[in-house]
């Protein structure tokens, strides 16, 4: 088989001194960080949609990149081709994982059976390329939201019929998974929202949506899928307002109808920030409630309003991650997955590399520093003390849930006006972040 990217090598990690720009500063995949490597902290994805995909179409103008990989785009030789050029783009960049939608593998066909006999020939030749390399499926999905069929939504259309097609590609979706040895399983509700309350039943929608969820779950349990559903929550676009907005709705949403044993969270970090929260903030609400799965890892751009699904480059917002995920103990069935795309005059082969050198670096920096933070035990400290006062008798009886409200009322009759409670002091705590990420 032909190499694709003949010029571009197997990128190698050099260190922070290096300059050469197709060679990694801080991802040292060896290199152990509290007890494991940071290989085993970072199980990388490739997302197929983006770069085996996307060519940097947007509302003004075409494409500038050429992913045709020298095969007719739209053919199931440009589908192999596919396989053939992510293949080699995983190995040279030592990224274990990757992660697909249905429709990213194969050209969608004018029926089910000939988009699914193509699901099947294209998983067969993915297979032999995972047996060869040993790069596995982090997670696959469904995409039930490009087809025009899917404008007013999936488990929440309007439509019988269309919901009985998006039944039909979960259940495909979650076959090629099983198939490929993939550990999770994605719902991103794209078009699960509204445009206006005036033409939706929100509660109507609700529970379909959760009703196909159910059967999700049944379904990829009788074919043996032990892994995670995890659902990626986004608060808008495409839609003016999405049911899944952000991790504490997903969650609230998952317990109402019993989806919570099943399901955790795949948290992006676009999309923490779309709802108005950080990254970090979506990362923790999901860790503390038991339902961190996987991270979608890119950023956006605070002055824009949409998902512009960039490279991670931030290193404050890695290491907050980094920080979280230490913390919750790691992801069991996730990994990171580049849901980012190169900007669009970045079109070279080359800048797909560089694209996810920066990603890499910025984790594998995330993570040194945010293992750095935790032994240098300043913050954690500060934490602790803020709440000591629960510490005496009277907190622990509140903690315990043994307290009356009389009682307290009754207390505080007694010890007259409490003092300012100590400070918050996040100045100070902010330098410690610095001195920690900047420090000599
Ligand atoms: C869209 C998005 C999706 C999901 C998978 O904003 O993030 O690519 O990750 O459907
Ligand atoms: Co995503």
């Amino acid at each position: 088989m032909p190499e694709i990217f003949r010029s571009l090598p197997k990128v190698p990690y050099e260190g922070p001194q290096s300059k050469n720009p197709l060679a990694f500063k801080y991802y040292d995949e060896d290199r152990k960080i509290l007890g494991k490597s940071m290989r085993e902290h970072l199980p990388f994805a490739m997302a197929w949609w983006h770069n085996l995909c996307a060519t940097g179409t947007d509302m003004f103008g075409p494409g500038t990149a050429n992913k045709s990989f020298g095969a007719p785009v739209g053919t199931m030789a440009h589908a192999k081709a596919k396989v053939d050029a992510g293949f080699e783009f995983m190995q040279k960049l030592g990224i274990g994982y990757f992660c697909f939608h249905d429709v990213d593998l194969v050209p969608e066909a004018d029926t089910l059976a000939e988009t699914n006999a193509r699901l099947d020939e294209i998983t067969d030749y993915i297979k032999v390329k995972m047996a060869d390399t040993g790069i596995r499926c982090l997670w696959g999905t469904a995409n039930m939201f490009s087809n025009p069929r899917f404008m007013n939504g999936a488990g929440s259309t309007n439509s019988v019929d269309v919901y009985c097609h998006a039944a039909a590609q979960i259940k495909k979706a979650l076959d090629c998974t099983v198939k490929l040895g993939g550990r999770g399983y994605v719902f991103w509700g794209g078009r699960e929202g509204y445009e206006t309350l005036l033409n939706t039943d929100v509660k109507f929608e609700q529970e379909n949506i959760a009703a196909l969820m159910r059967m999700a779950v049944t379904y990829g349990r009788s074919i043996g899928f032990t892994g995670d559903f995890f659902i990626e929550p986004k608060p808008k676009e495409p839609m003016k307002h999405q049911y899944d907005f952000d991790a504490a709705t997903a969650i609230g949403f998952l317990r109402q109808y019993g989806l919570d044993k099943d399901f955790k969270m795949n948290i992006e970090a676009n999309h923490a920030t779309l709802a108005g929260h950080t990254f970090q903030h979506d990362l923790r609400i999901a860790a503390i409630n038991g339902m961190l799965g996987s991270v979608d890892a890119n950023q956006g751009d605070y002055l824009l309003g949409w998902d512009t699904d960039e490279f991670p480059f931030n290193v404050y917002e890695t290491t907050f991650c980094m920080l979280e995920v230490l913390k919750a103990g790691g992801l069991p069935n996730g990994g990171f997955n580049f849901d980012a795309k190169n900007r669009r005059p970045s079109y070279t082969y080359e800048d797909m590399f560089l694209a996810f050198i920066l990603g890499m670096d910025a984790f594998a920096l995330g993570l040194i520093k945010a293992a750095q933070l935790i032994e240098d035990g300043r913050l954690d400290a500060f934490i602790k003390e803020r709440y000591a006062s629960f510490a005496g008798p009277l907190g622990q009886k509140i903690r315990a849930g043994e307290a009356t409200l009389a009682e307290l009322a009754a207390l505080a009759v007694q010890k007259g006006a409490p003092a300012l409670p100590g400070s918050g002091k996040q100045e100070y705590l902010e330098s410690v972040v610095n001195a920690v990420l900047f420090g000599g």
